[in-house]
Protein backbone atom coordinates (compact mmCIF):
# COMPACT_ATOMS: atom_id res chain seq x y z
CA UNK A 1 0.00 0.00 0.00
CA UNK A 2 1.77 3.12 -1.33
CA UNK A 3 -0.06 6.10 0.46
CA UNK A 4 1.72 8.56 -2.28
CA UNK A 5 -0.81 7.99 -5.05
CA UNK A 6 -2.28 11.11 -5.38
CA UNK A 7 0.10 13.82 -6.48
CA UNK A 8 -1.72 17.02 -8.37
CA UNK A 9 -0.32 19.54 -9.82
CA UNK A 10 -3.51 22.67 -9.71
CA UNK A 11 -3.16 24.47 -13.12
CA UNK A 12 -5.75 26.72 -14.04
CA UNK A 13 -8.34 25.64 -11.77
CA UNK A 14 -10.97 26.86 -9.78
CA UNK A 15 -13.28 24.68 -6.58
CA UNK A 16 -15.89 26.02 -4.15
CA UNK A 17 -17.01 23.76 -1.50
CA UNK A 18 -20.35 25.44 0.39
CA UNK A 19 -21.24 23.09 3.47
CA UNK A 20 -24.66 22.51 3.49
CA UNK A 21 -26.66 22.25 6.92
CA UNK A 22 -27.11 18.42 7.80
CA UNK A 23 -30.29 17.10 7.45
CA UNK A 24 -30.64 14.34 9.20
CA UNK A 25 -34.17 13.23 8.48
CA UNK A 26 -32.53 12.91 5.47
CA UNK A 27 -29.88 10.85 6.38
CA UNK A 28 -31.92 8.15 8.13
CA UNK A 29 -34.07 7.71 5.13
CA UNK A 30 -32.29 8.51 2.37
CA UNK A 31 -34.43 9.85 -0.73
CA UNK A 32 -31.76 9.27 -3.25
CA UNK A 33 -31.20 11.31 -6.28
CA UNK A 34 -31.12 14.94 -7.02
CA UNK A 35 -33.80 16.17 -5.30
CA UNK A 36 -32.48 15.13 -2.07
CA UNK A 37 -29.16 17.14 -2.69
CA UNK A 38 -28.66 21.07 -1.22
CA UNK A 39 -26.59 21.71 -4.32
CA UNK A 40 -29.04 21.90 -7.01
CA UNK A 41 -30.99 23.95 -5.23
CA UNK A 42 -27.76 26.34 -4.35
CA UNK A 43 -27.36 29.66 -6.13
CA UNK A 44 -24.16 28.66 -6.76
CA UNK A 45 -24.93 26.02 -8.69
CA UNK A 46 -23.56 26.36 -12.91
CA UNK A 47 -25.08 22.94 -13.71
CA UNK A 48 -28.21 22.99 -12.03
CA UNK A 49 -30.04 19.87 -11.58
CA UNK A 50 -29.56 18.75 -14.65
CA UNK A 51 -26.85 17.48 -17.29
CA UNK A 52 -24.93 18.88 -20.42
CA UNK A 53 -22.50 17.19 -22.33
CA UNK A 54 -23.36 19.04 -25.45
CA UNK A 55 -20.03 21.46 -25.42
CA UNK A 56 -17.46 18.76 -23.31
CA UNK A 57 -14.76 18.32 -25.92
CA UNK A 58 -14.87 14.94 -27.85
CA UNK A 59 -11.81 13.59 -26.45
CA UNK A 60 -13.09 13.91 -23.18
CA UNK A 61 -16.71 13.24 -23.75
CA UNK A 62 -16.56 9.62 -23.00
CA UNK A 63 -14.93 9.75 -19.50
CA UNK A 64 -16.55 12.83 -18.54
CA UNK A 65 -19.63 11.29 -19.06
CA UNK A 66 -18.71 8.42 -15.83
CA UNK A 67 -19.67 10.75 -13.82
CA UNK A 68 -23.31 10.56 -14.63
CA UNK A 69 -23.73 7.27 -13.70
CA UNK A 70 -21.25 5.75 -11.36
CA UNK A 71 -22.76 6.77 -8.54
CA UNK A 72 -25.79 4.88 -8.02
CA UNK A 73 -26.90 6.09 -4.45
CA UNK A 74 -26.48 10.33 -5.22
CA UNK A 75 -26.38 12.12 -8.61
CA UNK A 76 -23.60 14.27 -9.60
CA UNK A 77 -24.17 17.10 -12.30
CA UNK A 78 -22.13 17.86 -15.45
CA UNK A 79 -22.22 20.42 -17.59
CA UNK A 80 -19.66 23.30 -19.08
CA UNK A 81 -19.32 26.99 -18.72
CA UNK A 82 -18.68 29.97 -20.69
CA UNK A 83 -16.90 32.09 -18.23
CA UNK A 84 -16.73 35.13 -19.89
CA UNK A 85 -19.44 34.87 -21.89
CA UNK A 86 -18.09 34.80 -25.45
CA UNK A 87 -19.70 32.04 -26.98
CA UNK A 88 -16.97 29.51 -26.29
CA UNK A 89 -17.19 27.64 -22.64
CA UNK A 90 -14.11 27.85 -20.54
CA UNK A 91 -14.72 24.81 -18.32
CA UNK A 92 -15.73 21.87 -17.58
CA UNK A 93 -18.19 21.41 -14.58
CA UNK A 94 -18.39 18.43 -12.02
CA UNK A 95 -20.99 19.18 -9.06
CA UNK A 96 -21.47 16.55 -6.29
CA UNK A 97 -22.89 16.27 -3.20
CA UNK A 98 -19.68 14.58 -2.05
CA UNK A 99 -21.00 11.06 -0.29
CA UNK A 100 -19.74 7.50 -1.20
CA UNK A 101 -22.33 5.08 -3.28
CA UNK A 102 -20.46 2.44 -0.95
CA UNK A 103 -20.90 1.66 2.72
CA UNK A 104 -18.74 3.56 5.54
CA UNK A 105 -18.63 3.14 8.99
CA UNK A 106 -18.32 7.40 8.82
CA UNK A 107 -22.52 7.46 7.73
CA UNK A 108 -24.57 8.01 10.73
CA UNK A 109 -25.60 4.60 12.21
CA UNK A 110 -29.18 5.24 11.23
CA UNK A 111 -27.97 5.18 7.62
CA UNK A 112 -28.71 2.87 4.89
CA UNK A 113 -25.16 2.75 3.84
CA UNK A 114 -23.61 2.52 7.67
CA UNK A 115 -21.75 -0.51 7.82
CA UNK A 116 -19.55 -1.47 12.02
CA UNK A 117 -16.04 -1.31 11.14
CA UNK A 118 -13.33 -2.71 13.52
CA UNK A 119 -10.25 -0.44 12.73
CA UNK A 120 -8.16 -2.38 14.14
CA UNK A 121 -8.15 -4.22 11.14
CA UNK A 122 -5.99 -1.75 9.87
CA UNK A 123 -2.80 -2.78 11.98
CA UNK A 124 -3.30 -5.77 9.68
CA UNK A 125 -4.64 -3.81 6.59
CA UNK A 126 -1.56 -1.25 6.44
CA UNK A 127 0.75 -3.66 8.39
CA UNK A 128 3.87 -2.55 6.09
CA UNK A 129 3.29 1.09 7.09
CA UNK A 130 2.59 0.51 10.49
CA UNK A 131 6.43 -1.31 10.75
CA UNK A 132 7.89 1.20 8.19
CA UNK A 133 5.85 4.24 10.34
CA UNK A 134 6.73 2.72 13.75
CA UNK A 135 2.83 3.01 14.36
CA UNK A 136 1.97 2.33 17.66
CA UNK A 137 -1.43 3.42 18.45
CA UNK A 138 -5.21 1.34 18.61
CA UNK A 139 -6.75 2.58 15.82
CA UNK A 140 -10.03 4.22 15.86
CA UNK A 141 -12.84 6.35 14.31
CA UNK A 142 -11.50 9.81 12.88
CA UNK A 143 -12.75 11.57 16.05
CA UNK A 144 -16.70 12.18 15.87
CA UNK A 145 -16.24 12.77 12.15
CA UNK A 146 -19.55 12.10 9.79
CA UNK A 147 -20.54 11.89 6.48
CA UNK A 148 -21.64 15.72 5.66
CA UNK A 149 -23.63 16.47 2.40
CA UNK A 150 -21.36 18.96 0.85
CA UNK A 151 -21.63 20.87 -2.54
CA UNK A 152 -18.64 20.61 -4.25
CA UNK A 153 -18.12 22.44 -7.76
CA UNK A 154 -14.99 20.99 -9.90
CA UNK A 155 -13.97 23.31 -12.34
CA UNK A 156 -11.69 22.09 -14.68
CA UNK A 157 -10.25 23.71 -18.02
CA UNK A 158 -11.92 22.70 -21.31
CA UNK A 159 -8.87 21.95 -22.76
CA UNK A 160 -6.24 20.76 -19.81
CA UNK A 161 -2.61 21.13 -20.64
CA UNK A 162 0.49 20.40 -18.68
CA UNK A 163 1.55 24.15 -16.94
CA UNK A 164 5.01 25.52 -17.11
CA UNK A 165 3.94 26.78 -13.62
CA UNK A 166 3.02 24.58 -10.99
CA UNK A 167 1.86 24.63 -7.68
CA UNK A 168 1.40 22.44 -4.48
CA UNK A 169 -2.01 21.35 -3.87
CA UNK A 170 -3.72 22.15 -0.88
CA UNK A 171 -4.86 20.14 1.93
CA UNK A 172 -8.63 19.89 0.72
CA UNK A 173 -10.22 18.76 -2.19
CA UNK A 174 -7.76 18.29 -5.29
CA UNK A 175 -9.84 16.76 -7.38
CA UNK A 176 -13.18 14.40 -7.83
CA UNK A 177 -13.55 10.58 -7.87
CA UNK A 178 -16.48 9.15 -10.11
CA UNK A 179 -18.79 8.95 -7.45
CA UNK A 180 -18.58 12.49 -6.29
CA UNK A 181 -15.90 11.82 -3.34
CA UNK A 182 -13.17 14.20 -2.84
CA UNK A 183 -10.02 12.91 -3.54
CA UNK A 184 -7.21 14.69 -1.00
CA UNK A 185 -3.18 14.73 -1.47
CA UNK A 186 -1.01 11.88 -0.03
CA UNK A 187 0.05 14.22 2.96
CA UNK A 188 -2.13 14.69 6.00
CA UNK A 189 -2.91 18.94 6.96
CA UNK A 190 0.32 20.34 9.26
CA UNK A 191 0.11 18.72 13.03
CA UNK A 192 -0.72 14.99 11.71
CA UNK A 193 0.62 12.40 9.88
CA UNK A 194 -0.61 10.57 7.08
CA UNK A 195 0.86 7.17 8.80
CA UNK A 196 -1.06 7.89 11.61
CA UNK A 197 -4.32 9.06 9.42
CA UNK A 198 -4.38 5.65 7.85
CA UNK A 199 -5.66 4.23 10.63
CA UNK A 200 -9.14 5.90 10.80
CA UNK A 201 -9.83 4.89 7.48
CA UNK A 202 -12.82 2.71 7.31
CA UNK A 203 -13.90 -0.36 5.19
CA UNK A 204 -13.40 1.65 2.08
CA UNK A 205 -10.02 3.47 2.71
CA UNK A 206 -11.81 6.84 3.08
CA UNK A 207 -12.34 8.98 5.83
CA UNK A 208 -14.54 12.41 6.90
CA UNK A 209 -12.65 15.34 7.95
CA UNK A 210 -13.84 17.44 10.68
CA UNK A 211 -16.57 19.73 8.58
CA UNK A 212 -17.64 16.13 7.05
CA UNK A 213 -15.96 15.80 3.79
CA UNK A 214 -15.32 12.33 3.22
CA UNK A 215 -12.32 11.90 0.87
CA UNK A 216 -9.68 9.19 -0.21
CA UNK A 217 -5.90 9.99 0.09
CA UNK A 218 -5.44 6.33 -1.45
CA UNK A 219 -6.61 4.26 -3.96
CA UNK A 220 -10.72 3.51 -3.20
CA UNK A 221 -11.01 0.01 -2.59
CA UNK A 222 -14.89 -0.36 -2.76
CA UNK A 223 -15.15 2.35 -5.65
CA UNK A 224 -12.74 0.27 -7.40
CA UNK A 225 -14.66 -2.62 -7.22
CA UNK A 226 -18.35 -1.02 -7.71
CA UNK A 227 -16.44 0.26 -10.91
CA UNK A 228 -15.78 -3.40 -11.97
CA UNK A 229 -11.88 -3.30 -10.90
CA UNK A 230 -10.22 -5.90 -9.63
CA UNK A 231 -10.04 -6.15 -5.75
CA UNK A 232 -8.52 -8.89 -3.43
CA UNK A 233 -10.31 -10.43 -0.31
CA UNK A 234 -7.92 -10.47 2.67
CA UNK A 235 -8.29 -11.85 6.50
CA UNK A 236 -6.21 -12.69 9.17
CA UNK A 237 -7.32 -14.28 12.34
CA UNK A 238 -5.79 -12.85 15.62
CA UNK A 239 -6.97 -14.12 19.20
CA UNK A 240 -10.01 -15.64 17.33
CA UNK A 241 -10.82 -12.55 15.47
CA UNK A 242 -10.68 -12.80 11.86
CA UNK A 243 -10.42 -9.18 10.29
CA UNK A 244 -11.77 -8.99 7.16
CA UNK A 245 -10.89 -5.93 4.36
CA UNK A 246 -10.54 -5.76 0.78
CA UNK A 247 -7.54 -4.29 -1.07
CA UNK A 248 -7.03 -2.71 -4.54
CA UNK A 249 -5.25 -6.00 -6.82
CA UNK A 250 -2.54 -3.33 -8.28
CA UNK A 251 -3.68 -4.24 -11.79
CA UNK A 252 -6.55 -1.54 -12.52
CA UNK A 253 -3.69 0.82 -14.15
CA UNK A 254 -6.32 1.35 -17.06
CA UNK A 255 -9.34 1.78 -14.84
CA UNK A 256 -10.76 5.96 -14.94
CA UNK A 257 -11.11 6.80 -11.15
CA UNK A 258 -11.90 10.33 -11.71
CA UNK A 259 -10.33 13.40 -12.31
CA UNK A 260 -8.10 16.24 -10.36
CA UNK A 261 -8.96 19.87 -10.39
CA UNK A 262 -6.09 20.53 -13.08
CA UNK A 263 -8.01 18.37 -15.54
CA UNK A 264 -6.18 15.11 -15.39
CA UNK A 265 -7.36 11.58 -15.35
CA UNK A 266 -6.68 9.67 -12.27
CA UNK A 267 -6.51 6.09 -12.88
CA UNK A 268 -6.19 2.87 -10.44
CA UNK A 269 -3.15 3.04 -9.06
CA UNK A 270 -0.38 0.68 -9.97
CA UNK A 271 3.79 1.01 -9.58
CA UNK A 272 5.83 3.11 -12.11
CA UNK A 273 5.11 0.57 -14.99
CA UNK A 274 2.09 -1.09 -16.44
CA UNK A 275 1.11 -1.70 -20.05
CA UNK A 276 -1.59 0.97 -21.59
CA UNK A 277 -4.67 0.07 -23.17
CA UNK A 278 -3.11 -0.96 -25.92
CA UNK A 279 -1.00 -3.27 -25.02
CA UNK A 280 2.42 -1.36 -24.93
CA UNK A 281 4.68 -0.54 -22.07
CA UNK A 282 3.99 2.73 -20.14
CA UNK A 283 6.67 5.23 -19.81
CA UNK A 284 8.15 5.99 -15.75
CA UNK A 285 6.04 8.75 -13.81
CA UNK A 286 7.80 11.81 -13.56
CA UNK A 287 8.58 13.76 -10.12
CA UNK A 288 4.77 14.84 -10.09
CA UNK A 289 3.96 11.29 -10.25
CA UNK A 290 1.65 11.13 -13.90
CA UNK A 291 2.65 10.18 -17.15
CA UNK A 292 1.19 9.79 -20.61
CA UNK A 293 0.36 7.06 -22.39
CA UNK A 294 -3.41 5.87 -24.39
CA UNK A 295 -6.09 4.94 -22.04
CA UNK A 296 -9.73 2.99 -22.82
CA UNK A 297 -11.29 6.21 -22.75
CA UNK A 298 -8.31 8.82 -24.16
CA UNK A 299 -7.26 6.27 -27.41
CA UNK A 300 -4.58 9.00 -28.57
CA UNK A 301 -3.13 9.28 -25.12
CA UNK A 302 -3.68 11.71 -22.00
CA1 LIG B 1 -15.64 31.62 -23.06
ZN1 LIG C 1 -7.74 12.83 5.49
ZN1 LIG D 1 -0.57 4.97 -16.31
Amino acid sequence: MNPCLWIGVILVSSLCIVSCARKKNKETAPSYGCNSNCGCTNPNSICGCTNDLSNIPASYKTAITKYTNANTNYSLHVCTQDSDSDGSPDYMVVESSNRPEHKSHYFETTHALYELFDFLTNLYKYAATKTSAGYSGIPGSAGHNKIAEQFIVMKMPISPDNSSTKTNTTYSTIGLALNGVSFFNENAAPGDQITNELFTFDQCSGHPQNSGVYHYHVDPACLIRDLGGSVTDNSTTVNETTYRWIEDSGSNGNLLLGFLLDGHPVYGPVGDNHTDSNGNATPSIDSYNGHFHATTEFSSGT
